[in-house]
């Protein structure tokens, strides 16, 4: 095991495994027919942040704010990117003094006293309405596989499977699941699916969303 690898296994945040599809219309139906129960329906807003050299994109750093609370999305590993084929894995830190140790370091700059210290630019923002899905747990599964239906308000609409795990030796695992349960969902295909924040520089920030698809970040 090399040092990247050990110091992903002592992770204190979960990775998330993630893999997004375009929901069918059918798509509500078969997750009942697998067994799935609606979880909760929930409205947030999130609003991403960047330096205006956009550096954190553009090492796959994701700093949102979603309602009133910090989140920030980054590879497991420092320097790689976090997709790999249709599927993604990052950590979500929600800490707030691991949040601005982590910007500091990426950005190069001093640890701020706080987030917003730091004067990021926002860069998009928008407002999803999620139904969340908990599909059954299978016969010796550690993990629960939830599936995210979301529609955000500038008119565009995605559906995720995810999986949470605790280290990098389980990251394979999650990622052979996710891809089934997109299968058995209809909606699987070889290559990645856009995000919302992916779609809302491609029609709102066309030239930081050029930067980014020039950089093999998006
Ligand atoms: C990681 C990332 C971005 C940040 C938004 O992440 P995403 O999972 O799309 O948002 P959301 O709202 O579903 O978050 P959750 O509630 O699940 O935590 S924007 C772009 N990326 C990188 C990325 C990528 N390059 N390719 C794909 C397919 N997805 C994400």
């Amino acid at each position: 095991m090399n040092s990247e690898m050990a110091s992903s296994s002592q992770l204190s945040c979960p990775i998330e495994v993630e893999r997004k599809f375009v929901p069918g219309t059918d798509v509500e139906k078969t997750l009942h027919g697998l067994g799935a129960v609606l979880l909760e329906k929930v409205t947030f807003r999130d609003s991403y942040y960047d330096s205006p050299d956009v550096l954190l994109t553009l090492a796959d750093f994701w700093l949102r704010k979603r309602d009133d609370t910090w989140e920030l999305k980054h590879p497991p590993k420092r320097g790689a990117t976090g997709f790999i084929g249709g599927s993604t894995q990052y950590v979500e830190v929600t800490q707030k003094d691991e949040i601005i140790h982590k910007i500091s370091e990426e950005l190069g700059v001093p640890c701020a006293p706080s987030i917003e210290a730091f004067g990021l630019n926002e860069f998009a923002s928008f407002v999803t309405c999620r139904r969340r899905f908990q599909l059954p747990l299978e016969e010796n599964a550690v993990t629960k596989v939830v599936v995210d239906l979301d529609k955000a308000d500038f008119g565009f609409v995605v559906g995720e499977v995810e999986v949470l795990v605790k280290n990098q030796e389980e990251v394979q695992n999650a990622m052979l699941k996710v891809e089934e349960i997109c299968r058995k969902l209809g909606s699987f295909r070889e290559t990645p699916v856009q995000g919302k924040v992916s779609t809302f520089l491609q029609l709102h920030r066309p030239e930081h969303y050029k930067k980014l698809m020039e950089a093999h970040k998006i």
